[in-house]
């Protein structure tokens, strides 16, 4: 990004944080007075095992990956209370974003952030063993209670999967956007773009979207290669669209 009054980063306080009563001390960690950065979008999400495992691909491969993804989704601090598993999105903006924010929140692991980084926000977090169904240790789950971009580049990808163009105020949008000129629908986790009895529109002609999004629903459509794939499209158009199943 050139202009670096653009620079963003993305922040999600996961469902520990919200469980035990954190979000306002993290907000206010990460207020303006002691980042130099502001609010450019704030949303509360109910997390789809769709976007949870696009959020996380880099780790599909992890034996922690299935752990990870439910509890992004909520499903380990919220068992019983499914109308409670939520994650608060933010984008904060200003020069070097992505990595004011890492240097906030502290180390991934909070037990490294505990010794490296005593009063960091994650290390209030935790360690919790990964049970296979036997009863095996297999694993641990970082309980980290914050996720923060890495850098510039996957600040772009993930702004860019949990928030539509217009989440965020017209002169603060980083990335390119363009009007829509199409009905894009999804059945079945199929891409259509004629509405069929049980298709979720997506995006509509005059929505403003994600220039990076369009082009890879045209090519999607043609049948060609995309730039990034259907789940990362859609995704955040299906945000609190629809209820899931507990499965
Ligand atoms: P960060 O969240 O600091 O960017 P990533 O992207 O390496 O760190 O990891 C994403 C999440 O995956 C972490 N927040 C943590 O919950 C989990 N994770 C990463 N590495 C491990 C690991 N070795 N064991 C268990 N969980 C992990």
């Amino acid at each position: 990004m050139s202009n670096a009054r653009l620079e963003q980063t993305l922040v999600l306080i996961k469902p520990d944080a919200l469980k035990n009563s954190l979000t306002g001390y993290v907000l206010s960690q990460l207020s303006e007075f002691h980042t130099g950065l502001c609010f450019a979008g704030a949303k509360i999400v109910h997390v789809s095992r769709l976007l949870a495992e696009e959020h996380y691909a880099e780790h599909r491969d992890k034996a922690f990956f299935s752990s990870l993804i439910h509890y992004l989704m909520g499903r380990i601090h919220y068992a019983a209370e499914p109308g409670k598993r939520r994650v608060i999105a933010l984008v904060y903006q200003g020069p070097n974003a992505a990595a004011k924010i890492r240097a906030y929140v502290g180390p991934t692991n909070p037990h490294t952030a505990r010794h490296e980084r005593p009063g960091c926000i994650r290390a209030l977090g935790t360690l919790v063993p990964i049970v296979d169904p036997q009863g095996h240790v297999i694993g641990q789950r970082m309980e980290n209670l914050l996720h923060t971009s890495a850098d510039d580049k996957e600040a772009e990808r993930e702004i860019q999967l949990w928030f539509k163009p217009n989440d965020i105020p017209p002169l603060m949008r980083p990335y390119d956007t363009e009007i829509n000129q199409t009905h894009y629908y999804l059945k079945d986790y199929q891409l259509t773009t004629a509405y069929e009895t049980g298709a979720t529109c997506l995006i509509a002609p005059g929505d403003v979207a994600w220039k990076a999004d369009l082009e890879a629903l045209r090519a999607l459509t043609r049948g060609e290669p995309a730039p990034r794939s259907l789940p990362a499209v859609a995704a955040k158009y299906l945000i609190n669209e629809q209820q899931e199943s507990d499965e």
